[in-house]
Formats: C-alpha cells, structure tokens, sequence
C-alpha cells in the first residue's frame, strides 16, 4: 500500500496531533524539517530556535524508536530548500509520495504555504485544544462582544473543571479580585527546575552558537526541558511548589525575581508536551487533595481553559488581516530599549533585562510594562507584535498576536479588550517593588525625573479622547483630567512630547 506524508512540524511535538493520530505506522513517512524560513521569519530569541530544534530531535527519535519512519532534515544554512514546503517536497520525490497530511500550522502564513504547495495536502484540525474552530464560531455568533468570561464559564460547564453541578466551585467564577497582592516575601516561591543538557541539546546549542548568535538574547544557560517527561517533571515542581501562591501574587512584580510563582509551562504546552486538560487536571487534583488553595486554582485553570483557548478561537476567527490592524494608527518605531539599549526606567529594564536573558516575562510584565509603555508612547502595534513574536519562548502566532494586537495594542479595536490596559506608573508601583530603586519618581507628573507612564498615560488619554472618553470604564480619568488646572495640563503634555521626542531620537529614557 502506498503511504502518505505526515507533516510534524516544531510546535505539534505530541502523538495527540491529528495527523499523527491519523497516521499509519507501517505505510507512513513522517516528514520533520528544522528550516531557514521558520527560524528567520522574526529574529526568534536563541532560547527559542534551541528549545525548538532540541525538541522536535527528541521527538522524532522517540518516533523512530516506537518504529515509525521518520524524514527529517537538520538545519543547514546552506541547505537546497529553506521551507517547509520544500521538505516535502524532497521527501515526496524521495519517497515517492504525493499524498500529504498535516495538523493545522497556528499561523496563517503557513496554513497558505501548504494550501498552495505542488502536493496533494489535507489539513486537519488541531485538535488539542477545548474549544474547536466551530465550537468558537457558534460562541461567538450573534455576540455584540466577544468577552473572555463569558466564554470561560463556557469552558468550565463544557470540561467540569471545578465545577459542582452547573455551578462553579465555591460559588464564584472569579477570584480576581483576590489575586492582586503586591509580594512582600518571594522566599518561598521555587525557581524553575534546572534541566541538564544531553548531547542532542549540546550539538543543537552549538548549532544556534554558530548560525544565530547576532539574535537579541542570551544563548547559555539552556536549561529548559525539550522531553514530554522532563515536561511532565516541570509540571510536578511547579503544582508542588508554587501553585499554592500562584493566585494571590499573580500579578506582582519583584526586582530580580524572574519567574516568582508562575508555571513556566508555557512552552511545553504551546509545543505539545503537555496538553492543556492534563495541566488543569493536574491543579484540579491538588485543589481536590488539600494541597493548593481554590483561588489559585481557579486562577491558573482560568489561563488555560479560558485565556488561551479563548485567543485562540479570536486569532482563527479574525481571519490573515488581524495581525494588521492598527486601530489607534500608531505609528512610533520600536523604541532602541525593547532591544537592550540602555534604560534609565527600572520596570522596562527589568521586564527586558529577563526576556533578554530568559525569553521569559511574566504576563504582567508584558502586558502592563513593555505594553503599556509601548501603547502609552504610541508604537506602531505591528513592530511591537512583532518583537513579542521573537524574543518570547513561547511565541507563535496564534496565542502571540491576540495577546499583543489585541489585549495588549488594542490594535484590534476592541474585540479582545473592552478598554485599553493603560495605565501611569500608579499602577508599576502598587503591584511592583520597583519604583524604589528607579531613576524617576513615580509620584512627579513632570521635570527631568518624573515617571514617563505619567505624563505619556494623559497624553495617551488626550489624543484617544474622541474613541474613549464615552467608554464606561473610562469616564472618571477625563473626569480627572478636566478638572486639572490649565497650566498643569499643557506642562504634562509638553512633558510627554519631551520625552516622545527623547525616544525618537534615540537618546537614553
Ligand atoms: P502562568 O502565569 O503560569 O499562566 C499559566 C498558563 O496560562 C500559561 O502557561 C499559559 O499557557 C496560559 N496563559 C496565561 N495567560 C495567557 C494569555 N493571556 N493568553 C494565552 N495563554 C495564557 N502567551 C503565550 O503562550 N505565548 C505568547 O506569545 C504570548 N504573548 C503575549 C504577549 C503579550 C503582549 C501579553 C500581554 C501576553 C502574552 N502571552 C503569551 C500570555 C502570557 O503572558 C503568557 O502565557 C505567560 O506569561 C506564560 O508564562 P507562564 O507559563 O509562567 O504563565
Ligand atoms: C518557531 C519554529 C522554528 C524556530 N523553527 C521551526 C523549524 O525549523 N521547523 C518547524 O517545523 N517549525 C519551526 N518552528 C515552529 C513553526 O514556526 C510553527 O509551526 C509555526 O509558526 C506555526 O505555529
Ligand atoms: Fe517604572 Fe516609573 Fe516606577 Fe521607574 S518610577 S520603575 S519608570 S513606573
């Protein structure tokens, strides 16, 4: 019998994956390919490309250990085909094949490039996530707004996840509001576990030494882990060990504290060594047992089920223009510090000092530092996207671009944020210990060494004011603002265009 292709590619590195599920192992080639088209198409962080390549080589030779034929292609700067496609195409004239299946890639880019190869493709749905791609459709038709709670209590009901009965356990959908603590202590939050690098991680770490050293970020030390079962250990630390405190410090910020309590599961999850059910499941269980509290959990499963399943179904259902939109028409350059220049602010020196040395910022970081300053100074939300798709881990599109063009950019207009996350540098130092040691002072308005979130914050409001000062949540800080004196108000604007006028010039902020 003739055999297909199975196209595995580097972020569907699990035997759930539809095409592998629906493969054959004694007819079937498995096609993996580490390419130049999917490690340049942003400069990814060195991090990244190693976690990637040592992975998908891992996998593949546990595939050709459980006996299944298996193409694949190292990376080779001076290698004839430089994509995807053209694996599959050699693999077809070498094996000659020219029936293809493939999961679902998560970027619209590439789902184009397979639906337009020379092959005979099928795409099938990725099916490892709780909401379907018909599944979001149907939730999403008809709904004036497409707000994430509403479809998270869907996601609860559907996977009974903290549920009892029809009702959420402890009688509320939401512990937000408890977990926003500022952290006094980090003493016992764990740090990540430290994996060691075996020789395939050792000859991938010399191939990115050689071939992407340019790339912003830090190549060593490498101590992610790139199996399913040194995913399942990462899963086991953080549940034992930082979950409990997960929920209360969620959103803190702590000078020198990278990680705090988060997971750090998100790169195993967006590659496919952990599947988000088992990971809830996991935290579920610990709630279940005693050993982790219910707003912790609740949190963490509201990341999972809700949050990521629920950008997903916004970046399949905005369709290949989404990553455009520029709803605001910002248009600033990405200011020289997003790639390691020099920064006199504290919060940006710390959120881009780790993602430099870890490719790893905490979702707060990102959202309410390097975003919001970036939407506060008016960043062009492309440049931003991005810059968010390559210095991250975990970065692919699909979870990457809501994240960014919407909650983050509100570049979207508003389908995933009902308000723009602005904020002045209140909120930095409420929830962070780092206005302390900062060049500026958090509490001055304007003059050489006032906070620049405060005065870009108003002047954000003020060119904006036409789009949201009839916007609910957002009425009390025009409120605020009107009632200013004249004088004041003109000094804080010509102070944000000073410090607009700094990072266009590309002189130290
Ligand atoms: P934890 O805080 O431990 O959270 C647990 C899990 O919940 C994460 O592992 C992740 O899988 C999921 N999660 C949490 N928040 C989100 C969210 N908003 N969207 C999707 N999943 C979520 N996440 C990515 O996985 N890839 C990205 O490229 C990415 N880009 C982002 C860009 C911006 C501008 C912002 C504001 C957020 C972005 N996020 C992205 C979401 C979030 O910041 C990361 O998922 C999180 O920081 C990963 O670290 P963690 O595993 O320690 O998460
Ligand atoms: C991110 C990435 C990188 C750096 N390299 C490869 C690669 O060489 N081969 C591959 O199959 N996948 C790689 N990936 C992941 C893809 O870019 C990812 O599948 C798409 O962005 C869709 O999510
Ligand atoms: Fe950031 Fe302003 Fe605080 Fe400095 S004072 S750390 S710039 S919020």
């Amino acid at each position: 019998m003739v055999g297909k292709l199975i196209l595995v590619l580097g972020d569907q590195l699990s035997m759930e994956c539809a095409a592998l599920k629906a493969a054959d192992r004694e007819n079937d080639v498995i096609v993996m390919a580490e390419v130049r088209d999917e490690a340049c198409y942003v400069p990814h962080h060195p991090k990244k490309i190693v976690f990637i390549f040592s992975a998908m080589r891992h996998f593949a030779a546990a595939l050709g250990e459980a006996g299944w034929t298996v193409e694949y292609t190292r990376y080779d700067a001076s290698t004839p085909h430089s994509s995807i496609v053209g694996a599959l195409l050699d693999a077809s004239a070498k094996h000659n094949i020219f029936e293809v299946l493939a999961t679902e890639p998560g970027e619209w880019r590439l789902i184009d490039a397979l639906i337009d190869a020379p092959l005979q493709i099928t795409v099938l749905e990725d099916d490892r996530f709780v909401s379907s791609h018909s599944d979001f459709r149907s939730w999403a038709e008809g709904r004036k707004e497409l707000r994430m709670e509403w479809f998270y209590r869907g996601m609860r009901k559907k996977t009974g996840i903290l549920m009892e009965g029809d009702k959420p356990a402890g009688g509320k959908w939401n512990f937000d509001h408890d977990n926003r603590k500022p952290a006094k202590s980090t003493l016992d939050a764990m740090p990540p576990l430290a994996f060691e690098n075996d020789q395939i991680t050792q000859e991938v770490l010399s191939l990115v030494e050689s071939e992407f050293s340019k790339n912003f970020g830090e190549l060593r030390p490498f101590n992610l882990a790139t199996t399913r079962s040194d995913a399942l250990k990462a899963l086991d630390h953080f549940i034992e060990h930082n979950l409990p405190k997960f929920g209360d410090y969620q959103d803190a910020m702590v000078k020198g504290e990278k990680f705090l309590w988060h997971s750090l599961l998100s790169p195993y999850l967006n590659i496919g060594l952990l599947g988000p059910l088992e990971v809830c499941h996991a935290a579920e269980e610990a709630w279940k047992r005693g050993a982790a509290p219910l707003n912790a959990v609740a949190g963490f499963v509201r990341q999972i089920i809700g949050w990521r399943e629920y950008v997903r179904g916004i970046y399949f259902l905005s369709g290949r223009e989404y990553t455009q939109r520029n709803a605001l028409d910002h248009q600033r350059q990405l200011p020289a510090m997003y790639w390691g220049s020099k920064t006199q602010m504290t919060c940006m020196a710390e959120a881009i000092g780790q993602t430099h040395s870890e490719a790893y910022a905490h979702h707060i970081q990102r959202l309410m530092v390097t975003g919001n300053f970036a939407l506060l100074a008016g960043v062009h939300a492309h440049e931003l996207h991005e810059w968010y798709l390559s210095v991250y881990i975990d970065a692919f599109e699909w979870v990457e671009s809501p994240n960014t063009i919407g909650m983050s950019q509100y570049a979207d207009g508003g389908v995933v944020a009902s308000k723009p996350y602005v904020s002045s540098g209140a909120y930095i130092s409420r929830m962070s210990d780092y206005c302390g040691s900062c060049h500026y002072d958090v509490k001055a308005k304007t003059g050489s060494t006032a906070c620049p979130f405060n005065a870009l914050y108003w002047h954000f409001l003020t060119r904006h004011r036409d789009k949201f000062s009839n916007n609910m949540r957002m009425g009390n800080m025009y409120r605020t603002w009107d009632r200013m004196a004249p004088d004041a108000k003109t000094e804080i604007l010509s102070h944000a265009e000073a410090v607009l006028e700094k990072l266009d010039a590309g002189e130290v902020v």
